[in-house]
């Protein structure tokens, strides 16, 4: 029996409003998933793929024109528009509930709406949120099981008083009387809006990833970073990760990079550094609070990962495919005849014949990816073999050094270490990364991303660097986690890739390990702490002296444009820009004058 008096209301509310056919309570169990993904297979949205190749797992294709966050349709509709800031799309929150209400009336008219009570975060740990999704998407309902916990116990923790995020989706595709369904429905309108005060999220028009799994980025993202500002605490677009040297000490990281830039990969990374391990926490989003002893712990919110597909192989991420080998959604990634799944990268031999992912034939040599780049797979983060042993630890995981990163083909060096919190979160303010495929826009363009948050930030981003710079002012500072930059992407004069990646990422994080350890194998440089000669471990790699001074070459010219490009973005947050980061930026630029 539910008998959460808001949580009564609330629904009855929404059922008013949207006027589903029937109502669906959802129970988190394996038969109700079940029950649903023949039912999308009945109604063609999803094939079954070879239980031999991928048992219980399931291939989507989406609208050609549902496949990617949509930034530009997203809203942060606080009471004043200077809370938004200049880094969200803004309008007044009572004329766009006037707006949604109009959409949202009859939106669910022969459908059903399911009632999914879901848990970001483990149940019962203190840093873990309750939200509850009404969505007219089963996909919807079977990619939360995944990424989330769902179901009844949440429903029981949730008891008669506590509190929840509601969280409104439809994919605005009423069907008349006798209409026929489509695979994938959905609306060329579509409102992605988050009301930070009321901490409410209602999402119009979209079935696809972010815009519709509301638990992930419109929850955990921007109505947790508001929390976070509010309570004290921090809701980062970062994944965690636990290393351990080959001496078995181990220290937990977080690290963030923007959408689709390698955080997954990093977080499911095999060394190539023999003694070394690296285990999974989370891969794109984590909570920190600051425990008992004055240290800051992370949980990883979410209990999946949504990862992009095309680029991962046994090569590049083992871990991420063994743990999209079962129980798994693959979302725009091609099919082969055999019903197993494909995507540009799995493998070297392109498969002689597959349907592509806007279900056309595809033979090798044809001039148009088989997957779509931002096609993804929803596998259980539990089936991952480096999940961390404390993964779903209730208290968290303490971490000693954030990262930041993007993708820079030019100026940034492989890794450098801030001098402290404030020049740390000055990094952090600093992020810029050219574009990719997991959002509309310019691919490949550079922009400016700070925290890797842009699209992600409930607030007034000037005021998330206020809320970093007192987070580190209330602190112990020495139990703080340090901070580092890091860039996989440096690019040469033929425009390759100078790094190798991937699993010889270990080097820099071994480099940082040894930071944290108190180690002096570092040098100055105009940017923070670069490693020392010889002090980033290259054995075994086909790089040479003059390769590592590429990863680390700082040229005044480039310096100083970086310094203008900056100048002029945080121009746009006025008087609300903290003086630090202008300080921090004045003595950039002085440093960089002296090159
Ligand atoms: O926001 S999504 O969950 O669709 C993926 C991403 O952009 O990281
Ligand atoms: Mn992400």
């Amino acid at each position: 029996m539910v008998n959460n008096a808001k949580l009564l209301n609330w629904i009855d509310e929404m059922v008013h409003l949207c006027q589903p056919d029937t109502i669906h309570w959802c129970d988190g169990s394996e038969e109700e998933f079940n029950h649903m993904a023949n039912q999308l297979v009945k109604r063609g949205s999803f094939i079954r793929l070879n239980p031999e190749k991928h048992p219980n797992s399931y291939f989507a294709i989406t609208d050609p024109t549902d496949v990617a966050r949509v930034e530009d349709r997203t809203y942060i509709c606080s009471l004043k528009q200077e809370d938004a800031g200049p880094n969200n799309n803004w309008l007044d929150p009572k004329e766009m509930k006037e707006t949604l209400r109009g959409l949202f009336t009859g939106c669910m008219k022969g459908r059903t709406m399911y009632i999914i009570p879901f848990s970001m975060g483990p149940l019962g740990s203190p840093i873990s949120q309750i939200g509850i999704e009404l969505t007219d998407s089963p996909y919807v309902v079977c990619n939360m099981k995944i990424m989330t916990r769902i179901g009844e116990k949440v429903l029981d923790s949730l008891g008669e008083t506590g509190d929840f995020v509601p969280c409104l989706h439809t994919v605005g595709s009423p069907l008349e009387d006798g209409q026929q369904d489509v695979a994938w429905p959905c609306s060329k309108t579509k409102y992605i809006v988050h009301f930070p005060e009321e901490r409410a999220i209602w999402s119009y028009g979209s079935g696809y990833g972010g815009n519709a799994l509301l638990g992930k980025k419109c929850f955990a993202l921007r109505i947790a970073s508001v929390m976070a500002r509010d309570e004290g605490w921090l809701a980062e677009h970062m994944l965690i990760v636990g290393v351990t040297n080959p001496e078995g000490e181990k220290k937990y990281i977080a690290a963030a990079f923007p959408s689709a830039c390698g955080k997954t990969n990093l977080a499911m990374m095999l060394p190539t550094l023999p003694g070394w391990k690296v285990e999974t926490v989370g891969d794109d989003i984590a909570w920190m609070k600051f425990g008992k002893d004055g240290r800051l712990y992370a949980i990883n919110p979410e209990a999946g990962f949504f990862g992009v597909a095309p680029g991962t192989s046994m090569k590049t991420n083992p871990n991420a495919l063994i743990a999209a080998s079962k129980n798994t959604i693959f979302t725009n990634v091609a099919l082969s005849d055999e019903h197993d799944v494909w995507w540009e990268g799995l493998t070297d031999e392109q498969p002689k014949h597959l349907m592509d992912w806007l279900r056309r034939d595809w033979k090798p040599g044809f001039h148009r990816p088989a997957a779509h780049p931002n096609s993804r797979f929803t596998a259980p983060a539990n089936q991952c073999p480096s999940i961390d042993p404390a993964w779903e630890n209730p208290e968290g995981v303490p971490i000693s050094a954030i990262l930041f990163g993007g993708r820079r083909a030019s100026f940034i060096p492989l890794v450098y270490e801030a001098h402290n919190w404030q020049h740390g979160t000055f990094l952090g303010a600093s992020v810029a990364s050219e574009m990719t495929a997991a959002a509309f826009g310019a691919i490949g363009q550079l922009r400016h991303d700070p925290f890797a948050m842009l699209p992600f930030c409930g607030y007034n981003m000037a005021d998330y660097m206020k809320h970093w710079l007192e987070t580190g002012k209330k602190a112990d500072e020495s139990k703080l986690p340090k901070i580092f930059f890091v860039n996989w992407f440096r690019k040469d004069e033929n425009g390759k890739f100078i790094w190798p990646g991937y699993g010889d990422n270990i080097r820099v994080l071994k480099w940082i390990f040894e930071r944290l350890d108190g180690k002096n194998n570092y040098t100055e440089s105009a940017l923070g702490h670069i490693p020392a000669e010889g002090a980033v471990d290259i054995t075994g790699l086909n790089l040479t002296n003059d390769d590592m001074k590429k990863l680390f070459a700082l040229t005044k010219e480039e310096g100083l444009n970086e310094v203008k490009s900056l100048r002029e973005y945080f121009e746009r947050f006025g008087a609300r820009l903290p003086k630090e980061i202008t300080e921090e930026l004045n003595a950039l630029e002085e440093r960089v004058n002296k090159l």
